[in-house]
């Protein structure tokens, strides 16, 4: 029996359609700069907020409708649920999908029949992946939800909290590497702090560091070669989480010697809880050759908290995939839609409604950025900002072959510097503006 039986496989119908159930600028077959759109945005739906929010909130319980979901915890429901996703994913036309352990199948009484759940929910994703075709992006392990995780996972005060971490996720690799997932995203929950005067920092962050050598000595062990991914994140649940950013994230894969296994997936509200915006998380990444993968979601500039909304705003979307293009495109990651239904859109055709906008909003992004690129004005105006660095004086400081003696000879022959050219940001937001 179909749960969207209302629904059929979203068609592209161009810009000109009015059909709510129709791509307006996703056509996955098209190509932009020599690639197809869904080679370009590898886009992925999450099961947790999809097929498991709840719609709940602090202040009031769940209303999402969702009638295939006999609401309990059962295995059953669980593999009920899968065949709901696949449905969903498979209509949509998304390439990719993602979960944690957890959501994809119910936490046992013990470590044991934790393992045995999955490995059966394990067996129906395989099925309905291959029955479909869809592709699973990246896998990871819920660390933050049950209780014993109050003081962290890697990060806990207590070395058996830790351990059971570590086995949990062993297993979520395991089940990650048997699905064919692309990648596993450690995104630390709660490793972080609520209070310094209960924390060592120091012995916290070591132990962070040593749990994700053992992931990538065990990935090594069993052969699986996915991206390894930190998603970075500042706050929430915690008052402060260790992968606060972007460059946190670098300076700590760095110091602890994990930086050619790692890479990052950047999430836009997590980078805005940050006090960033994504543009510069990305690109941070990128400068670091460490721009893995994004979760695409969108805050509310008048709510502080991780709200996790479907990304519609095309400045936003363009910006995503110029940052992106510029360093040479997703090779193993994707957009992920990392974003849920509003509380009140408990209908599930919003699910539809969300994710073909969302689509939408990165195909313009996509057409948009290429058509800047085509442009070239804006690359060849940040080529000119420095071409004083192309030749002369500025190649050789690049080169290494002057010293801050040298440098001085040479400032006191000419008496001053070069006058400074307009940064001319006005200019450049207008440009790319004739494009939105
Ligand atoms: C929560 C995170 C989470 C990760 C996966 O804020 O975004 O959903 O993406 O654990
Ligand atoms: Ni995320
Ligand atoms: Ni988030």
């Amino acid at each position: 029996m179909e749960a969207f039986p209302s629904v059929s496989n979203i068609p592209f119908e161009g810009s000109g359609s009015t059909n709510p159930l129709a791509f307006k600028h996703y056509n996955a077959e098209e190509e932009v700069e020599g690639r197809t759109m869904r080679d370009h945005l590898r886009f992925s739906v999450v099961y947790w907020h999809t097929f498991r929010g709840s719609g709940s909130d602090p202040f009031g319980p769940g209303t999402m409708q969702r009638p295939w979901d006999d609401g309990t915890d059962s295995l059953e429901n669980a593999k009920n649920r899968v065949r709901v996703a696949f449905e969903f994913i498979d209509k949509l036309g998304a390439p990719f999908y993602a979960f944690h352990d957890r959501d994809v199948a119910p936490e046992g009484a013990s470590l044991s029949e934790s393992h045995a759940n999955l490995e059966a929910v394990a067996d129906v994703l395989e099925e309905e992946q291959q029955r479909t075709g869809v592709r699973l992006l990246w896998g990871t392990a819920n660390l933050f939800s049950h209780p014993r995780y109050m003081h962290g996972a890697a990060t806990s005060c207590n070395a058996e909290v830790f351990g059971m971490a570590a086995a949990q996720v062993k297993k979520a690799i395991e089940v990650t590497h048997r699905l064919g997932g692309e990648g596993y995203v450690f995104w630390g929950g709660r490793e972080g702090y609520q209070t310094l005067w209960n924390t060592d920092m120091r012995r916290e962050q070591a132990h962070l560091a040593r749990f994700l050598h053992m992931a990538a000595d065990y990935a090594k062990e069993i052969g699986f070669q996915g991206q390894f991914y930190i998603e970075p994140k500042p706050k929430e649940p915690t008052k402060h989480q260790y992968d606060s950013d972007a460059a946190a994230c670098l300076n700590f894969l760095r110091e602890h010697g994990l930086k050619g296994r790692f890479k990052l997936n950047l999430e836009t509200n997590h980078a805005t809880l940050a006090g960033h915006t994504m543009q510069h998380e990305l690109d941070v990444a990128g400068a670091a050759d460490a721009l893995g993968s994004i979760d695409a979601n969108t805050g509310d500039l008048l709510l502080g908290w991780d709200t996790d909304q479907f990304p519609t705003d095309i400045y936003l979307t363009t910006q995503c995939m110029l940052t992106l293009m510029k360093y040479g495109g997703l090779t193993t990651g994707g957009v992920n839609f990392d974003a849920k239904v509003r509380r009140e859109s408990f209908d599930p055709l919003d699910l539809f409604y969300a994710h073909i906008g969302g689509m939408d909003a990165f195909a313009r992004g996509l057409k948009i950025a290429a058509a800047i690129r085509a442009d070239g004005r804006l690359e060849s105006m940040l080529r000119e900002r420095y071409s004083s660095w192309d030749s002369g004086l500025g190649a050789e400081i690049e080169q290494g072959r002057h010293s801050l003696g040298t440098l001085e000879q040479h400032m006191l022959e000419l008496g001053d510097a070069a006058p400074n050219a307009s940064g001319r940001q006005e200019l450049l937001e207008n440009i790319v503006n004739e494009f939105l």
